[in-house]
């Protein structure tokens, strides 16, 4: 196993060898428990079986081959950094630990304890020096999206080099404009770090495996949800792999996850499905999974029901939108490609933010959905508060909706299987009635 054989590098990188290896051997563990348990998994799960076991050791060993040839590497904890400009400087651009409840009581000796648990987590791990990713990025790229995260920047700049993006809160042409001063700031700042300018070829490159890495994940999330028939992969499976796609080799996990699609696209023309006929179809929206956060995809589909959207930024609000490269032939006009694609991003943190709404009505339409969970972490004000609005637009369309809001805690596991399964009865019943009603 991956962490034992690079003890030494782990080590050289300050990380707390050994609360780090208990911690890994928990996660492993509950690995096993929730996802090899699964029937009929494709077989193109391996790989990521295999990354599992090494993603805190030969991805960690890869990373920092990178480092010692000068190429960048970038924590973040947001999707709003522009990861092309770090693949296009030969660089890794990876998203850092923030998904345990067990760096938390560490993170609280000095922050909040009613604050966000992702932002917790993320800040605990730095602490206890437990992630190999944080140990091993150059530095961190924050963000000031939410109150609670730019604020954190400043306590966590004291224990690791953190820089700020400044993002807008509003998509007006003067935002808009701000923001590409910072994307042009950032791509400054990684040409400072790896000494030298970028050109635009190595930036259409970077750009290029990107939108390769997306491509593939809307080719899964496609295979998994627009079948209303099949559904050849489990949602905790599905959730899994994108998650896995913030710390891959983008190359690599691009030919992997398409491989595992080829053997999906065989399993929806053969009709092969990993869920009984008429299982419950759910999207989940809000705030993102961080890894090992799996506990609503588990509840779930260990309930009788199956996941087949994230409407989430590790989900569908990640991949959804490429870089259009028509027409660049220069960097200013790349730029304002970068801007455009990732002004698309409907996070909550936006105001007014209704591109959102339409677009969850439209998905849930597309994928023949037949409810939707909102799911927020405890203390996100912008995605609980925006919960009002998604829920008003899904009752005039007559759109199911459970609404949860959970922490990383283990404590409220058993309610939330209470409150799924009277869910998926309801919707059960409903689909039966209309059913009958057509036969009618
Ligand atoms: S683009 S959702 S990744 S900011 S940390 S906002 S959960 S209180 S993560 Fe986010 Fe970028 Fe937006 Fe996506 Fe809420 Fe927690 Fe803040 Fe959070």
């Amino acid at each position: 196993m991956g962490v034992e054989k690079y003890k030494d590098l782990l080590s050289s990188i300050g990380v707390d060898v050994p609360k780090h290896a208990k911690m890994m051997a928990a996660g492993l563990e509950s690995y096993k428990k929730q996802f090899l348990s699964q029937p009929n998994r494709p077989k193109g799960m391996d790989y990521f079986d295999w990354f599992m076991s090494e993603i805190q050791g030969q991805r960690i060993a890869e990373i920092n081959e990178l480092r010692a040839q000068k190429k960048p590497a970038v924590g973040t904890f947001c999707i709003f950094v522009p990861e092309e400009i770090v693949v296009g400087a030969g660089g890794s651009c990876y998203g850092l630990c923030g998904g345990s409840p067990a760096t938390i009581p560490d993170a609280e000796s000095e922050l909040p304890r009613n604050i966000c648990p992702l932002i917790k987590s993320a800040h605990g791990f730095k602490l206890q020096r437990t992630c190999a990713y944080t140990q091993s990025s150059d530095f961190i790229y924050g963000e000031t999206t939410c109150e609670a995260k730019k604020k954190t920047w400043e306590i966590l700049n004291k224990h690791h080099p953190v820089h700020v993006m400044n993002i807008p809160h509003m998509k007006r042409d003067k935002d808009l404009k701000m923001w590409k001063e910072e994307i042009i700031d950032f791509k400054e700042h990684i040409e400072s770090t790896i000494e030298k300018k970028l050109t635009l070829n190595e930036m259409k490159n970077g750009v290029k495996i990107v939108n390769d890495k997306r491509e593939a994940l809307q080719r899964l999330d496609r295979l998994r949800g627009m079948n209303p028939n099949v559904i050849p992969i489990s949602g905790k499976d599905a959730l899994f792999i994108t998650q896995m796609g913030f710390l891959d080799d983008p190359v690599r996990y691009t030919q992997k996850l398409n491989e595992l699609c080829d053997e999906l696209e065989e399993r929806v023309e053969k009709g092969i499905s990993v869920f009984e006929k008429d299982t419950p179809r759910l999207m989940v929206l809000g705030t993102p999974f961080a890894p090992p956060n799996w506990k609503l995809h588990t509840a779930v589909e260990t309930t009788g029901g199956a996941i087949i959207n994230e409407e989430s930024c590790i989900g569908h609000r990640y991949y959804k939108d490429n870089i259009d490269l028509e027409g660049v032939e220069d960097e200013d006009a790349l730029m304002d490609k970068v801007v455009q694609r990732y002004s698309q991003v409907d996070c909550a943190v936006f105001t007014p933010n209704t591109p959102r709404i339409d677009k969850i009505v439209k998905m849930y339409k597309e994928r023949q959905a037949d409810g939707v969970i909102y799911y927020t972490l405890s203390f996100c004000h912008t995605y609980n508060v925006e919960s009002h609005l998604v829920m008003e637009a899904l009752e005039k369309e007559g759109i199911p909706c459970l609404v949860i809001e959970s922490d990383y805690s283990a404590e409220d596991v058993g309610q939330i299987k209470t409150r799924v399964e009277a869910f998926l009865e309801s919707l059960t019943f409903k689909k039966k009635a209309k059913a009958f009603k057509g036969i009618k």
